[in-house]
């Protein structure tokens, strides 16, 4: 009888509400609530890349400090993750929907020994939204797979992606390998993932470090719309 007088009704919560309602459910891993409430918030209105942030996003950002301060554990985690993909797959061909022009082409993977991949698959939804063509290789890669992609696509960029400061490293050894092969130049190679910060990137030698995916989309332009006018220059 209480359970029953207490159920909250998502869509008769307010915009405010309801975002605050969906950090609560993403904090506990429902993710049934939480493509309901995505699907409300986009009913109403909302921009995707709105419901992306303020919702989702921020959503996982207080998930992030309980874990990190003890208060969550990695099941918990898992499930908070899994309810924020169940969200991003209702946004992710909303925001590439755009029909921008291709811009060019981008494989991004997260490097080896790491399996976060939410941050990561935020990136390519972003730059697929801003009309790149995005080569998706999932999570704990080593460097052949990203040089053997990047060679096979015909790349413009190679994204790396790392949340750990165990793993962050390894983007080193995927952009030396590239020098050692005489490949660095062929490749515009852009970094992100919570640990990394912009004196990392260049210490390691990437052309760009990424803070958040819209940064990454921003980045990534900037540097096709160079490549392209150095082409035009001859
Ligand atoms: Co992990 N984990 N985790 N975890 N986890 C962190 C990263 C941690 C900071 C938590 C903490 O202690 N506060 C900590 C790392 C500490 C450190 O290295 N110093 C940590 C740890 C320790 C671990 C384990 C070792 C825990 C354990 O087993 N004891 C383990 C490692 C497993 C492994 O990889 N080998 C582990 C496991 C997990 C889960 C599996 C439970 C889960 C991952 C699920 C998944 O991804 N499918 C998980 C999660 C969810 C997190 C936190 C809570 C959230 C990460 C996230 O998704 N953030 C994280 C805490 C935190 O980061 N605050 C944590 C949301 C996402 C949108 O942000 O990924 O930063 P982010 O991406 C941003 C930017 O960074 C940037 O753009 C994105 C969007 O704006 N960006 C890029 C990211 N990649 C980019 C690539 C680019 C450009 C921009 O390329 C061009």
């Amino acid at each position: 009888m209480a359970d029953e007088a207490d159920e909250i009704i998502l869509s008769e919560l307010s915009d405010d509400d309801l975002v605050s309602q969906m950090m609560d459910d993403l904090y506990d891993g429902l993710k049934e609530e939480i493509e309901e409430g995505v699907n409300i918030l986009l009913g109403r209105g909302w921009a995707p890349y709105d419901v992306l942030t303020k919702s989702l996003v921020a959503g996982m950002t207080i998930v992030g400090a309980d874990f990190r301060d003890g208060i969550l554990f990695v099941p918990e985690v898992l499930l908070a993750a899994n309810a924020m993909k169940g969200g991003m797959g209702i946004l992710k061909p909303l925001l590439a929907e755009t029909g921008a022009p291709r811009m060019g082409k981008m494989v991004i993977g997260t490097v080896k020994g790491d399996i976060h991949d939410i941050g990561k698959n935020l990136v390519a939804m972003m730059m697929e939204g801003a009309g790149f063509e995005v080569v998706d290789l999932g999570i704990n890669n080593p460097v052949e797979k990203y040089i053997d992609t990047a060679k096979a696509e015909e790349a413009d960029i190679i994204g790396m992606s790392a949340l750990l400061t165990t793993t962050m490293p390894y983007m080193k050894v995927v952009i030396d390998t590239l020098k050692e092969q005489g490949l660095r130049d062929d490749y515009i190679v852009m970094v992100g993932g919570a640990p990394l910060n912009e004196e990392f990137g260049r210490a390691i030698g990437a052309d760009a470090y990424c803070r958040d995916a819209a940064v990454a989309v921003e980045t990534a332009k900037d540097f096709i719309a160079r490549k392209h006018n150095q082409m035009a220059r001859g």
